[in-house]
C-alpha cells in the first residue's frame, strides 16, 4: 500500500475564507476604480463562484448579466486585462490588513504534518501572488518556504474543475496520485483533485454547502481545533488516505 508522502491544499475556501470578504471586495472596489457602476453582493458573488479564476469569472459576469453588445470581444478582453491586476491589489491590501485569517484547524494540521515529515504543496487557481500573501500575512514569511510546490492560476492551460493544475502539482513533487492527500472546499475543488485520481478531504463553508460532494473521502465543517466535537488529526488523515487506497468490492 502506498503512505501518505504529502498533503495539497487548496486556498480560496479551505485555507481561509477568502472569497466573500477577500476576493468580492477586491473585485468590487477594482470595478469602482475603473469608473464602472457594478457591485458584486454576496448571493450574486455566491453564483459566480461555479467559475474558477477572477479573469473567467469577470467574463462569465459581464457575458450572463450584462446586455448583449455591451461591449466587442476585444473591449471584453481589454476591460478583463485592466480590471485584473487591480483587483488584485486591492485583493492583497485586504490581506496585508489581516482581513482574512486562516480557517479553524489549518495551522495547526500544517504545523503536525510538516513535524511528521510529510510534505507541502499547494494547487488553486486563483494566481500565485495571493497564495504568497495569504501565507506571509497568515503564517509569517518563513512559511512560504514549507510549501515545495505552489501551483496556481495560469501555470496551467484549464482551471479547476479540469485536473491540470493538481496534475502539475504532483509532478513538481514527482510523487504518484496515491501518496497524497488533496484538501478541498467546492464541487470544483473535489472534481479536479478526484479527476488526477487523489483522495480528497472537503472542508465545506457557506458557500458550497449543499453541493455535490459524491466521491470524497470525508465531508467536514472544518478542520477543527482539539476543543471542537469533532477534529482532524494528521493520524485521521493517514486513515482516510489508507482507506481511499482499498480496492472497492
Ligand atoms: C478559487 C477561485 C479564484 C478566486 C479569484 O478557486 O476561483 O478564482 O476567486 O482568484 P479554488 P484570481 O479555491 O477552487 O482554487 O482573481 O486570483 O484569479
Ligand atoms: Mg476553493
Amino acid at each position: 500500500m502506498s503512505e501518505l508522502q504529502a498533503l495539497i491544499f487548496d486556498v480560496d475556501g479551505t485555507l481561509a475564507d477568502t472569497e466573500q470578504h477577500g476576493h468580492r471586495v477586491a473585485f468590487n472596489r477594482a470595478f469602482a476604480e475603473q469608473g464602472l457602476d457594478w457591485h458584486w453582493d454576496e448571493r450574486l458573488y455566491g453564483e459566480l463562484l461555479q467559475v474558477t479564476g477572477g479573469k473567467e469569472r469577470m467574463r462569465f459576469f459581464i457575458e450572463r448579466h450584462l446586455p448583449a453588445g455591451t461591449f466587442t470581444a476585444a473591449e471584453l478582453d481589454a476591460l478583463i486585462l485592466a480590471l485584473h491586476p487591480l483587483k488584485t491589489r486591492h485583493y492583497g491590501e485586504i490581506l496585508r490588513a489581516g482581513e482574512v485569517p486562516l480557517r479553524s484547524g489549518v495551522e495547526r494540521l500544517i504545523r503536525e504534518a510538516r513535524a511528521a515529515g510529510i510534505r507541502l504543496a499547494i494547487a488553486t487557481t486563483s494566481v500565485p501572488k495571493n497564495v504568497t500573501r495569504l501565507i506571509e500575512h497568515s503564517l509569517g514569511e518563513e512559511a512560504l518556504g514549507w510549501f515545495e510546490v505552489i501551483a496556481a492560476g495560469d501555470m496551467v492551460p484549464n482551471k479547476k474543475p479540469a485536473p491540470d493544475v493538481y496534475r502539475y502539482a504532483l509532478n513538481a513533487l514527482d510523487l504518484p496520485a496515491s501518496q497524497c492527500l488533496a484538501l478541498e472546499d467546492s464541487d470544483n475543488g473535489l472534481q479536479a483533485a478526484l479527476a488526477a485520481d487523489i483522495a480528497t478531504l472537503v472542508t465545506l463553508n457557506d458557500d458550497t454547502r449543499g453541493q455535490d460532494f459524491s466521491g470524497a473521502a470525508l465531508v467536514v465543517d472544518q478542520l477543527g481545533e482539539p476543543d471542537d466535537a469533532d477534529w482532524i488529526t494528521l493520524a485521521r488523515l493517514r486513515q482516510l488516505h489508507a482507506h481511499a487506497a482499498e480496492p472497492s468490492q
